[in-house]
């Protein structure tokens, strides 16, 4: 017999990387969304008890929790057959090449249970297969990203590839200056004439949107670009959103695309793969420089009820 709480016809999702900045939004919505949401639980937590109070909440909002660990294939399969769906948001950026093996052998796991219908490996940032002539050492993000979906796609598993555009937390909320999250007092970076359109997303967002597309046929095999509207903007009109919150405007300061890039000697290679991101996004206009074609598809057109987040709304925030 069905169960409401087993929410009828609605596929099980596995959250890997269930604790991370993007991996706790995607179990909350699966969760809101009605899923049967497990998240898998790693002995390599070990101590971290962040993460296991984090564990612990979810289990308190209805998550069920799956130990399961990388150096245990065994476990791994187990844990993917309770579930039609896995999202995997393991970073690729803080903890790049581990991250990389982890996620080839979870694709292994999945080829090996056999049952699952839907696969979303961990992308949320531009689309990989369009930055093929990225910068070194930024590079490596994109080709991290590219062996894991020649993977998928070998395997013929099922995928869906979520290109989520900037996080405002790292790209709203300081104005996209690096190097700090918070928004500058007086004076503000302009990359270029600052007018290429970037999209910003509230990260809530992106796992509402993720999780919309799961069971969604129109998204099977697809990549799905989140680019809501209203949402594009350049970097001058989200300095003038915060301008108009804070009621006083700041001193713009020029940067050039040479000096930009001249700025990455010296930094440390985390810093250097930024500088080659924000190279592509804000000088080149890498998010928005091309049309949705054949094999993708826009968020908010599939999804039109959802009410995604504005960035001035995100920005009072900061105030
Ligand atoms: C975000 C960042 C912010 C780096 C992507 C250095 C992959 C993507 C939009 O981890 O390296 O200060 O698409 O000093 O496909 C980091 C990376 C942003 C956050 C970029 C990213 C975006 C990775 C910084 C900084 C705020």
């Amino acid at each position: 017999m069905h169960t409401r709480e087993e929410g009828m016809g609605k596929s099980k999702v596995l959250v890997v990387g269930g604790t991370g900045y993007i991996g706790r939004r995607m179990v909350m919505a699966s969760l809101s969304q009605g899923h049967t949401t497990y998240v898998l639980q790693r002995p390599e937590t070990g101590l971290d008890i962040d993460k296991a109070q984090m564990l612990l909440s979810f289990k308190k909002h209805g998550a069920r929790l799956v130990e399961g660990s990388f150096s245990d294939h065994r476990s791994l399969v187990d844990a993917l057959k309770l579930v039609d769906v896995v999202i995997c948001t393991m970073s690729g950026v803080h903890f790049r090449s581990h991250n990389l093996l982890l996620q080839l052998q979870l694709v292994e796991a999945i080829k090996e249970a056999g049952n699952i219908k839907r696969f979303l490996p961990s992308e949320f940032g531009m689309d990989a297969a369009r930055m093929g002539e990225a910068l070194e050492p930024g590079r490596v993000t994109f080709d991290e990203k590219m062996r894991v979906r020649k993977a998928i796609e070998d395997a013929k598993i099922p995928f869906t590839y979520v290109s989520a555009n900037c996080f405002a937390g790292y790209f709203v909320g300081n104005l996209s200056q690096m190097g700090t999250l918070f928004p500058p007092k007086q004076y503000v970076n302009i990359y270029g004439d600052g007018n290429a359109k970037v999209v910003f997303m509230d990260e809530d967002d992106v796992a509402t949107y993720t999780i919309k597309t799961i069971d969604d046929p129109r998204t099977l095999n697809k990549i799905v670009y989140l680019r809501p509207p209203e949402n594009i903007l350049s970097q001058r009109e989200l300095v003038e959103k915060w301008e108009n919150l804070v009621g006083k405007k700041l001193e713009k300061i020029t940067i050039s695309a040479d000096d930009f890039l001249a700025s990455m000697k010296g930094l440390d290679f985390a810093s250097q793969v930024g500088v080659g991101h924000f190279y592509h996004i804000f000088y080149e206009g890498c998010l928005t420089n091309f049309e949705i074609g054949e094999g993708g598809e826009e968020a908010s057109k599939l999804y039109p009820d959802v009410k995604y987040k504005r960035m001035d709304e995100y920005l009072t925030l900061y105030l």
